[in-house]
């Protein structure tokens, strides 16, 4: 007990001087789960879908055995939950969405600018596109070279996180990507999703501090 608390602060000063501890955050070495209602329940994969619709010249939807089959990426990233903690260099595996469209997989429409992330039970949130291209974003189906725990998004999530060592204005709290993951959905004006509309930042950025909407209260 004692020993992995002094390990926690060990770890923890070592991002602060790395500057990869964001304003309000600490470290913590387990995996915290945090998530609005129930977790679903998949028998098997044969009827799950993911739909790519709303502004794209052509709407697409992948089998299980379609999707796992498209090119992946493997990225580290720290994460940074709004509830104040900050999980470093997890390693995650999936499909990048600046891949499917330099490969002309999905064809976005010149006056697509956010994208919706549609969930099980109808969860979403909402991100500005060029957040979901940049190097820190994920539709992330393996952590730490295994399939995702059901309470972490299995089987598909969109994952935010940050480069470590890379400040960008891109980085966004953990909550900008959607556990159990159905549709993305291309929008011309930004939607709030479920925490936005409950309160939370519309942009999230992790290094500004942008926990809650300012206006809303
Ligand atoms: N479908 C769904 N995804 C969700 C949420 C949710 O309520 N439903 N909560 C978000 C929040 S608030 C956080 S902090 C992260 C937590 O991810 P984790 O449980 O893997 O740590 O998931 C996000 N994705
Ligand atoms: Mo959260």
């Amino acid at each position: 007990m004692f020993k992995e608390f002094e390990e926690r602060r060990k770890l923890e000063k070592a991002v602060k001087e790395q500057d990869r501890l964001p304003p309000g955050q600490s470290l913590t070495l387990k995996f915290p789960v945090l998530h609005y209602g129930a977790v679903p329940v998949y028998e098997n994969l044969s009827t799950w879908t993911l739909r790519f619709w709303g502004l794209v010249e052509e709407e697409k939807t992948f089998t299980w055995d379609e999707f796992t089959r498209l090119p992946t990426r493997t990225m580290t990233l720290d994460l940074h939950c709004v509830t104040r903690w900050s999980k470093f260099d997890t390693l995650w595996e999936g499909v990048h969405l600046q891949d499917l469209i330099n490969q002309g997989i999905i064809q976005l429409k010149p006056d697509a600018k956010y994208c919706i992330q549609h969930c099980e039970f109808g969860f979403t949130v909402n991100l500005p596109i060029e957040a979901m291209l940049a190097d820190n974003f994920l539709l992330a189906y393996r952590f730490a070279g295994e399939l995702l725990d059901p309470e972490h998004g299995y089987p598909l999530r969109g994952l935010m996180g940050a480069v470590p060592g890379k400040k960008a204005e891109t980085d966004r709290y953990l909550w900008k990507g959607g556990k159990w993951l159905r549709s993305l959905e291309f929008t011309a004006e930004d939607r709030a999703g479920f925490w936005e509309q409950a309160g939370y930042s519309m942009t999230a950025n992790v290094w500004s501090e942008e926990r809650y909407r300012r206006s809303f209260f």
